[in-house]
């Protein structure tokens, strides 16, 4: 069963065009600035580009509030330029991805339009409207149908006055949730999808694809303590006909066409035991999953604006269940951040002096593990977290939908707000990136959407694409290696070590090929004992220091030793 799919030695870049590269000058990064960086792009060597939304969208959540599926918004281009991103990334052999944004439209799509019209409407049942809760005042607190929370702040319903009803919508009010129980709203998605695809894009990353179907009684969820709606999301995460749907989608959009499509789920809340079933080629479901187990370990009380501390037996507990979970059936897909989490080598590594070094090391641990691991803009050049210097500065709807409520609504601290949005916000993965030390890091010739982060002048993409030992030339011998050593691709993995506080510690298997991966996760020496010392005289593969090492480690070390 090894080496039948062509993702498992394939690396994903996911680009989010609003703060990729703005070819205009209006100060958003746009499908110009996508095609302007194509050669960036062959030569960090990715296979995949996954572009995050650029349809048309009053951008209430930078493009994930889609107002029609089957258009370029004027901020980004136009069709025609999508065309030429598609024959720019295949004529260098690498493929795009879409994003598939359906659990949601905008309320500017005529869909919606359509359906708030009247309870009459031919497209009413095409969302979830529901009539007030039975002795309450319409519109007022406590009326909601339901009682559970927006991941935007606030309740999931909408009181629409014109017909009495609220609608449901799990993120912004202007995302109104698509009723999937309805069958001409799936064929109006799989005809929408099959339009792309004839168009030449090579899949879809599926936003909050587990989401989609709803236990239609949409009852009460249990109570969360301290809050004024619920957070429990066992109402709409993984609902009783998920698997039938995506199995319909597969069978209405893919099963016909040539292999080499992609199709990744983002699943916030999936447990390891559906991501099997996802997964698992059988099925004809997903090729693979972002699950969040890894970078929810940080929250307390599974609340981001409540950050702790990050435990590194508990990241390795986490990623190493799933490693095994899905050894025999299914297939991981390998994440740090991305455009909703905050940057990588902030979040798990040093940006401080040991900043290339982490990164680096950042970089060997995940892209080893057996899966596909995708990279977010920036990442490959080490980009840090911003230090915003206030709710000015900020542009995520989710922050400062956050902000307001803390604030104004609870009273809270402002300043103390502030602290605690720092290190899990948004927007930290947002600020431009960083292509040289000039204005706006050569993002834009006009005034950025967001701020650039100070640090362009040291971080950039013009310092450290020639440069040998920068963190943009680690990852392009990483994404090299995978395509190369067939251990890498399709190798067991063996986690090490559970138990130390400090070091990751793996290898991965493949007949007589055998890899050791050691990353140390601090910035103290560290002495590492995996029980067999053979290793110490095995060929080093990769390191993140010059020089010949040893098995223990320095401050921020990685190595990955081979044997055949
Ligand atoms: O970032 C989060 C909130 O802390 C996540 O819970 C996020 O909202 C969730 O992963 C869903 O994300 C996706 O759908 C959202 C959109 O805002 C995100 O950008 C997208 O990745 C709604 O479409």
């Amino acid at each position: 069963a090894l080496g039948q799919h062509w993702f498992h030695s394939a690396v994903v870049y996911q680009i989010y065009p609003r703060s990729f590269a703005d070819s205009n000058g209006d100060g958003v990064g746009d499908l110009g600035g996508v095609i302007n960086r194509l050669d960036y792009l062959g030569h960090l060597g990715v296979d995949v580009v996954w572009l995050s939304p650029v349809y048309r969208s009053p951008q209430d959540d930078n493009g994930y509030d889609i107002s029609d599926y089957q258009d370029i918004d004027p901020l980004f281009g136009s069709l025609a330029d999508l065309d030429e991103l598609i024959a720019g990334l295949h004529e260098r052999g690498m493929k795009l991805v879409m994003d598939l944004v359906v659990n949601h439209t905008s309320d500017e799509h005529p869909w919606f339009a359509e359906s708030r019209a009247s309870k009459e409407s031919p497209k009413r049942d095409w969302y979830w409207w529901r009539p007030p809760r039975p002795g309450h005042e319409p519109g007022t607190p406590g009326a909601e149908p339901n009682n559970w929370a927006s991941f935007f702040s606030g309740p999931v319903w909408e009181f629409d006055e014109a017909t009495g009803e609220y609608y449901l919508h799990l993120f912004s009010k202007k995302q109104p949730d698509l009723n999937w129980e309805n069958p001409e709203v799936r064929r109006a998605v799989y005809a929408m999808m099959n339009w792309w695809l004839d168009r030449g894009v090579d899949g879809f990353r599926m936003d909050v694809v587990n989401f989609l179907s709803k236990d239609p009684a949409l009852g009460d969820a249990p109570a969360t303590e301290g809050q004024p709606y619920s957070h429990d999301r066992s109402g709409y995460v993984c609902g009783p006909r998920i698997h039938e749907f995506l199995q319909e989608m597969h069978r209405e959009v893919f099963a016909s066409r040539a292999p080499g499509l992609l199709k990744v789920g983002e699943m916030p809340s999936v447990t390891l035991e559906d991501a099997v079933l996802f997964t698992d080629p059988a099925r004809a479901e997903l090729d693979m999953v972002f699950q969040f187990e890894h970078v929810n370990l940080d929250h307390l009380d599974g609340n981001k604006w409540r950050p702790g501390a990050l435990r590194l037996t508990d990241l390795k507990a986490s990623l190493g269940r799933w490693q095994s979970g899905l050894a025999d059936r299914g297939w991981n897909s390998l994440y740090w951040g991305n455009h909703d989490q905050p940057r990588a080598v902030s979040r798990f590594g040093d940006d401080g002096a040991y900043r290339e070094l982490s990164a680096k090391m950042l970089a060997g641990v995940l892209h080893l593990h057996r899966g596909t691991p995708y990279i977010y803009q920036g990442e490959e050049l080490g980009m840090t977290n911003m230090a915003f210097t206030g709710i000015d500065a900020h542009r995520d709807i989710e922050v400062l939908n956050h902000y307001r409520e803390a604030t104004s609504g609870l009273g809270l601290d402002p300043i103390e707000v502030l602290a605690a949005i720092a290190p899990l916000n948004r927007d930290n993965a947002r600020t431009p990136v960083q292509w040289d030390a000039g204005p706006a890091a050569g993002f834009s010739t006009g005034t950025p959407w967001i701020v650039v982060n100070p640090n362009a002048v040291e971080i950039n993409a013009a310092d450290q694409v020639d440069r040998e030992d920068s963190v943009f030339s680690f990852y392009r011998q990483l994404i090299r290696l995978r395509h190369e050593l067939p251990v890498i691709a399709d190798g067991d993995f063996t986690m090490l070590l559970p138990n130390h506080e400090a070091v990751y510690a793996f290898t991965r298997r493949l007949g007589a090929a055998e890899l050791l991966v050691l990353g140390n996760f601090s910035g103290d020496p560290q002495q590492v004992d995996v029980g067999d010392p053979g290793w110490a005289d095995a060929d080093l593969l990769l390191g993140n220091y010059s020089g010949s090492p040893s098995l223990d480690l320095r401050p921020w070390e990685f190595t990955c030793r081979l044997r055949t």
